[in-house]
């Protein structure tokens, strides 16, 4: 008993202590300016929080739009925070964010609570959000479409080291009907039809952008319907433009699948759901390509056990994090412990997907607290049979489940 609980306070501290590399979020490098998102206001107005403050809210949603940050803030917090205690695991973090700052948050006072944030300059928060969340490195999301991002990459900048870089290319397979204009404004001979030199156009943009950005994955979000093989855009420029670009370049292909997106509109970002997909369609891309890296997370919890029977089966194939609706300490704890169960170490149990600088402190200090306590009783599991880790082997599975087990997979 006495040797179990100190492997568990063991475990405790190495999963604490062992830095992360954080392989999917929404922010920016700092060189990125207003794009990277941080601060008390656009932590209120994450939409997460959007999503549950309409639950409680009595005003149209065009009113709400309407109103400048800061308002929007105003309205959740007083919805969210006030008029209601913050169980939600959103609420929850905001609160975990503050106090990890060193801020009091029982007296419920937000102006005092702005006015502590007022007095950061972005560099060194930067830094003070990835000391306390001890995340090592960041992946962005990198969409050569965004007309905000674009112009940055093509000016060039100086980059900081601890954010690297994803191609994200959501537009490229879900809209091929507007963007092969756009493509072709760009200097690529494609075409609508796909006929003349359309794929190998498609794969010079992809390399372009590749080296550009120095692209550490290529990904997509895909609605619960994807299918593959298929007679689709999508299907034929996976086929077509992007595996053969991801085996010529070493390229992992990352598939979010799952998001069926704007069912409610007027929730503007806020407004994506989730639906049952087929991991079927993610086996026959595994299976047809075994030259490909695959990375892949699904939306539906219901998906979860054929997504770890599937990694089983192909081993180019790479799971990773909670994503989104799933991002909630009992589910990550179910999750990551049938994935442990299923996989072992070769998975990565955990991502932030943070669009707020400050939320790698909570998302990182939650999930570290579960992922503990899962590992810590597998580990015990195995102590009951006589064979005790050593700290040495304890702390090598634990960087491999932050990152380092998915570097080896992008490398390998
Ligand atoms: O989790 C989120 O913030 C979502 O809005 C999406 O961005 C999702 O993670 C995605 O990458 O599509
Ligand atoms: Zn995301």
């Amino acid at each position: 008993m006495h040797q179990s609980l100190s492997l568990r306070q063991q475990v405790a501290d190495i999963v604490q202590t062992t830095p992360v590399f954080d392989i999917h979020t929404h922010l920016y490098d700092p060189a990125f300016g207003g794009l990277l998102l941080w601060g008390l206001d656009e932590l209120l107005t994450y939409h997460y929080l959007v999503a549950e403050g309409f639950r409680y809210f009595d005003l149209p949603y065009e009113k709400f739009w309407a109103l400048s940050k800061t308002q929007q803030a105003d309205l959740i917090w007083d919805a969210l925070f006030i008029q209601h205690s913050p169980l939600s695991e959103a609420c929850r973090g905001v609160l975990t964010v503050l106090h990890a700052l060193g801020l009091d948050v029982q007296k419920r006072d937000l102006p005092v609570l702005r006015r502590h944030f007022a007095k950061w300059n972005v560099g060194d928060f930067t830094t003070k959000a990835l000391e306390l969340a001890n995340v090592r490195k960041v992946c962005m999301t990198n969409s050569p479409f965004d007309d905000l991002e674009r112009p940055v990459w093509e000016r060039r900048f100086v980059r900081d080291e601890r954010f690297t870089a994803a191609l994200r290319i959501d537009p490229l397979l879900v809209d091929w009907e507007n963007t092969a204009p756009k493509l072709h404004a760009w200097g690529y001979d494609v075409r609508a039809d796909f006929s003349g030199q359309t794929f190998g156009e498609v794969r010079r943009f992809l390399a372009d952008w590749t080296r550009r950005i120095d692209a550490q994955y290529c990904m997509v979000s895909l609605t619960p319907d994807f299918a593959f093989p298929a007679d689709t855009p999508t299907a034929r420029l996976i086929e077509h433009a992007i595996l053969p670009h991801g085996r010529e370049h070493g390229q992992a292909f990352a598939l979010m699948i799952g998001v069926q997106r704007n069912v409610n509109p007027q929730l503007r970002l806020a407004g994506d759901s989730v639906g049952l997909a087929d991991v079927g369609a993610v086996e026959n891309l595994c299976a047809q390509f075994p030259d490909n890296k695959f990375l892949c997370t699904m939306l539906a919890l219901e998906n979860q056990h054929g997504l770890c029977v599937a990694a089983r089966k192909f081993r180019n194939l790479h799971i990773f994090g909670c994503w989104w609706f799933l991002n909630n300490p009992s589910l990550i704890k179910d999750i990551t412990r049938m994935r442990l169960e299923l996989l072992g170490l070769s998975m990565t149990p955990q991502h932030s997907d943070c669009r707020v600088l400050d939320q790698l402190i909570y998302k990182w200090s939650h999930s570290r607290a579960i992922i503990g306590k899962v590992l810590a009783r597998k580990y015990d599991d195995l102590a009951a049979t006589g064979w005790v880790p050593t700290g040495a082997e304890i702390e090598r599975d634990v960087r491999d489940l932050f990152g380092g087990a998915l570097e080896r997979f992008l490398k390998g």
